[in-house]
């Protein structure tokens, strides 16, 4: 076959820079076995010793190499077409990618918004658990401040993804969460004493009290626990979502992320990782505009973590996360194609973190206060929600006053419990990892007794020895 200077020019570049298709063009040029000698790569064995090679169909040499009348080349992944201006592709679309909204500050629809339907049961389910979130985060950062617990994190202004996205799913549906996102938990019915047992490090705190306030857990709410290592989830939730293709299960995972999660290797490998597996996986990404004191604006210049999912070939929708209609609907709609069709889904949820980072950190240092008050007037999802359902006749305000009145008791239940209940054992620090502690652990263990015992002023009386 005669070959134009451009097809001797692309096959050229395939012949340097991919090593597997040399075997493919010099098989087209009838020249194959010269080539095998010339290219001894170890996956092209000819069985004569007992190693057969392993080939994947990927291409078709016959059809890549044969330039079609329209210009085009045959390619992994598909035919792509030649032109002769040099177009460099564009940074930046010329208008960013579009919001999916259902509802307006004022609660009220927007002219031709489709949503899926919610009934009464659902929406005031869901309303309940926003305003029980809320509130919980105001009383435990509060007895952070009075030093009652080490450490909290709220979710303020985060309210209508973390309580929407899970009531958009089953409870077959594994979460693997980063840390803002405990009303997902809520949803799933972990109770307010089991939260303050956490947060108080009590014995009857899932991880025996090894881990920071908030890293909550629940194997039985199929609730991955908390790990904060930025991003670290995400490879983990592909891997379980390929463990549910394998079982063919009917159910996904689900794994949420901040931008600034968005802005770690672990989240460009785990998008990678889902797409050429197909893992029945959804990406929620919590854009909320700062990770700690670094605006997204000094952590990547794409638009947003969006346009990133079509970069891997994964299907992404951005949506307003303060709007609890839209992210219920881009959820379950997510949901349902990620099982049907086998395959990953990102979805990108703007939002703002209208609290601090963590009671460690004050925002009010790096950011302007107006901005902060804006979101969380204007801004708030609970609100916007609240007012959707009175309009449809659902709530009023003898309902509000009620719900917020008990909500408040019940929290201040929990912790006045959760205060009292024993600390886990020291020996319980030293547990769970090894079946016989090695020598090193045990050391520590002598150790940290010894010192226990020689300052007793200087160590809780309510941790048994
Ligand atoms: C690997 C890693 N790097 C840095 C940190 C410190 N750190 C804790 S939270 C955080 C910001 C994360 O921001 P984002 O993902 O946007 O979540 P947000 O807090 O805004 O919800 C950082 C940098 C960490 N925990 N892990
Ligand atoms: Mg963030």
């Amino acid at each position: 076959m005669a070959m134009s200077w451009n097809s001797r020019r692309v096959i050229g570049a395939v012949k340097r820079v991919t090593p597997q298709w040399k075997s493919i063009v010099a098989r087209k040029q009838g020249d194959l076995l010269p080539t095998l000698r010339l290219f001894p790569f170890p996956f092209i064995g000819d069985g004569s010793d007992g190693v057969f090679p392993r080939r994947f169909q990927s291409t078709e040499a016959e059809k890549m190499l044969e330039l079609s009348a329209d210009r085009s080349l045959e390619f992994p992944g598909g035919k792509v077409t030649f032109v002769s201006s040099m177009n460099f592709l564009a940074e930046a679309s010329a208008e960013r990618v579009h919001c999916y909204r259902t509802l307006d500050e004022s609660g009220q629809p927007l002219m031709s918004s489709k949503f899926l339907e919610v009934s009464e049961e659902v929406a005031v389910r869901m309303y309940t658990a926003m305003v029980t979130l809320s509130q919980m985060d105001s009383i435990f950062y509060e007895a952070q401040r009075q030093g009652r617990i080490s450490f909290y994190v709220t979710s303020i202004g985060e309210e209508a993804i973390n309580i929407a996205s899970a009531a958009a799913l089953t409870d077959d549906d594994l979460i693997v969460p980063q840390y803002r996102e405990p009303g997902v938990l809520l949803w799933r019915g972990f109770s307010l004493q089991e939260f303050a047992n956490q947060c108080f490090s009590n014995k009857a705190d899932y991880g025996k009290g090894r881990q920071m306030p908030v890293h909550y857990g629940s194997n039985k709410l199929n609730y991955f626990t908390v790990a904060s290592t930025i991003a670290s989830q995400l490879p983990h939730a592909v891997g379980a979502a390929y463990s549910l293709k394998m079982d063919k299960r009917d159910a996904c995972v689900v794994t949420y992320f901040g931008d600034g999660g968005s802005s770690e290797g672990d989240f460009h490998a785990a998008l990678n990782f889902a797409a050429v597996m197909d893992a029945p996986v959804i990406f929620i990404c919590r854009n909320n505009g700062w990770a700690i004191s670094t605006p997204t604006s000094d952590q990547f210049r794409s638009d947003g973590v969006v346009v990133r999912g079509q970069a891997y070939g994964v299907r992404s929708i951005r949506v307003d996360g303060n709007d609890a209609l839209a992210v219920y609907s881009a959820v379950q709609s997510a949901r349902e194609m990620a099982i049907s069709e086998q395959r990953p889904i990102l979805i990108e949820a703007l939002t703002y973190r209208a609290g601090h980072h963590t009671t460690s950190d004050d925002s009010t240092k790096y950011r302007p206060a107006d901005e902060i008050q804006l979101w969380r007037t204007s801004g708030d999802p609970v609100t916007r929600f609240r007012k959707w359902i009175e309009c449809n006749g659902w709530w009023n305000n003898a309902a509000e006053n009620e719900l917020r009145s008990n909500t408040r008791q019940q929290i201040l239940n929990a912790i006045q419990v959760a205060e009292k209940v024993e600390k886990p054992p020291v020996a319980d620090l030293f547990t769970d990892v090894y079946d016989v502690p090695p020598p090193n652990l045990q050391e520590q263990e002598r150790l940290l007794r010894e010192t226990i015992l020689r300052h007793p002023a200087d160590y809780p009386e309510n941790v048994p020895f």
